[in-house]
């Protein structure tokens, strides 16, 4: 079972560094940055060829809202990467975050795991200039079936489930493994837990779990699991 690789460099472009100072500091990403991976928030606008920092533009056709620019997106890549971002995705997955795209599942958020590299673009607004997805990307990922004002909460989303996968991120690896959706659990949701008190206004706690018989708990947890993934009970 494989819960990707040692450490992951990632880079979010976005219009608004500052709100991902939050997310650094959440304790697993502290940790995951404490064991060689990166979270590197870059500025579009810090390269824009344009006057007074302009990065979007008014859709041609006309139509509400602003497109980020592909002059813009090709600067600020250039800048990071120093080369041409027409080759930079054949090296490196260049995700850009897209209400319409691939949907986040724990199977994309291992397969992201697994790479040594990412780079995350944020649109605004009305989203990319179309050229941007065509020549520079190599993915695009939704979180879901609705649209966000912009991806930056998305790219959090992405974030927080690849890192947790990382090796000793969560101190106990067993907890990234048998957890809801994963492989090692055939992509059920998770058997339900339980603590202290074993008692609380007559609600009590499975006997099983309180039996210290290991084998058994194993076996009442995997057929809780099974049993939550044929739909909800009542
Ligand atoms: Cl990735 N971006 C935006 N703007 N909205 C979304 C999304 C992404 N995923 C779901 N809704």
């Amino acid at each position: 079972m494989d819960l990707g690789s040692e450490a992951v460099h990632i880079d979010v472009f976005t219009l608004f560094p500052p709100w991902f100072d939050w997310f650094r500091g959440q304790r697993h990403v502290v940790n995951a940055m404490a064991l060689g991976s990166s979270v590197e928030a870059v500025d579009y606008r810090a390269h824009t060829p344009l006057k007074a920092g302009q990065v979007d533009d008014t859709p041609f056709g006309g139509g509400a809202g602003m497109v980020l620019r592909v002059d813009v997106v090709e600067a600020a890549l250039r800048a990071r990467y120093g080369e041409d971002p027409v080759g930079l995705r054949e090296h490196r997955r260049v995700i850009a975050l897209t209400p319409g795209g691939r949907l986040l599942d724990d199977a994309l958020a291992s397969e992201l795991a697994d790479e040594p590299a990412l780079t995350l673009l944020c649109g605004r607004y009305e989203g990319f200039d179309e050229r941007i997805l065509e020549h520079f990307v190599s993915d695009q990922v939704s979180i879901g079936r609705y649209v966000l004002a912009g991806g930056e909460l998305a790219a959090m989303v992405v974030m927080d489930t690849v890192l947790r996968k990382l090796p000793g991120v969560l101190g106990d690896d067993s907890s990234a493994r048998e957890e809801s959706f994963s492989e090692a659990l055939e992509g059920a949701p998770e058997y339900p837990h339980y603590t202290r008190p074993a008692q609380w206004r007559g609600w009590t706690v499975p006997e099983v779990l309180l039996s210290g018989h290991h084998a058994r708990v194993d076996e009442w947890r995997r057929e809780q699991s099974r049993r939550r993934a044929g739909g909800p009970l009542p």
